[in-house]
């Protein structure tokens, strides 16, 4: 069995971690989150897309939202909201505990890395789930007139304002996650995570990039557009947005220097052409994750035609 290295951002990257990690071995497979999304909130550090994945791993994700805790409560935010302070970011009661034992292992001088290992342990998750890099790395969102930070974007303004650019601030002096050896992995998959601000910022590390360039051909995507519209979240409306057709081409062209093989949705059978004129290999699955079984299928198709060829 090959071993493989995931990157990975939050809810729909968790979908097809988890069938990975219904299929593979925790010896076989390594997660990378993305940490761009994290915040200090009510002073509090927020690791969205790391928690996102460890609650999926773990089956203690809110199976609607897809971010957050099963079977929530929100007595704190409500009555926070009674007290005339800030709710737009909801953190349920269950959630909170994640978020205060975070911080204060943080405070203590733990390592996002350790902090997330011994989560991943609490949770009883026996993958290995690591943050992309220790250092601090903040994604903003240029719009028309301001630079807003991730999550101001995203949650507060509902991904409403027309986006321009993207700033990744501290991914200059970044390194990437020190405990993983990249050599060690036969096969890198780009989850279906939006490319702009869930993947951009982990392959944006200069020796991680620098990797993904040189062994382009161990490096496989999975499509995170099917039929010109986003598995998840606001990608199809950046595409456009940012001047781009929404199409599985686009997505190629994106990754055109880093990847060698696309897995598209048979849906979108005919721009296999085109894709493959971009140099790529393209294989053809069904990529809506809607249930487990669909996730676990898709699992199973990317590694089966990854271990034959
Ligand atoms: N997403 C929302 O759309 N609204 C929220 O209020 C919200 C709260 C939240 C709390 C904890 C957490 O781990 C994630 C949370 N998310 C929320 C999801 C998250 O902000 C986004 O899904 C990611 O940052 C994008 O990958």
């Amino acid at each position: 069995m090959k071993n493989y290295l995931l990157l990975c951002g939050g809810v729909g990257g968790a979908k097809l971690a988890l069938g990975f990690s219904k299929v593979l071995e925790p010896s076989n497979m390594t997660i990378v989150v993305n940490t761009g999304d994290d915040f200090e909130y009510l002073n509090l550090k927020i690791c969205p897309d790391l928690d996102t994945v460890i609650y999926t791993l773990s089956g203690e994700s809110d199976s609607l939202k897809g971010w957050g805790r099963a079977d929530e409560s929100w007595t704190m935010l409500k009555t926070l909201g009674d007290l005339g302070g800030d709710t737009w970011f909801q953190l349920g009661d269950k959630d909170l505990a994640t978020h205060f034992l975070r911080t204060d292992l943080i405070k203590k001088g733990a390592s996002l890395s350790f902090v997330s290992q011994e989560l991943c342990k609490r949770f009883n998750v026996d993958h290995f789930i690591l943050p992309m890099t220790d250092d601090l790395v903040e994604t903003y969102v240029q719009t028309k007139n301001k630079l807003l930070s991730f999550q101001e974007y995203f949650v507060k303004l509902r991904c409403e304002p027309p986006v321009s650019d993207f700033v990744f601030k501290g991914l200059d002096n970044a390194k990437f996650n020190p405990l993983i050896n990249l050599s060690s992995f036969n096969e890198i998959i780009i989850c279906p995570s939006n490319p702009f601000v869930s993947i951009n910022p982990i392959i944006q590390l200069s020796e991680l990039n620098k990797f993904l360039k040189e062994n382009s051909n161990r490096v496989s995507v999975i499509s995170p557009i099917v039929e010109a519209k986003s598995l998840k979240g606001p990608t199809s409306k950046i595409m456009n947005e940012l001047g781009l057709d929404v199409s599985v081409k686009t997505i190629a062209s994106f990754y055109q220097e880093f990847a060698d093989t696309l897995f598209i949705d048979r849906a979108d059978s005919h721009q296999r052409k085109d894709i493959e004129s971009l140099g790529f290999k393209v294989f053809e699955s069904d990529l809506i994750m809607n249930n487990l079984e669909s996730k676990i299928a898709l699992a199973k198709s990317v590694i089966n035609y990854l271990e034959k060829n």
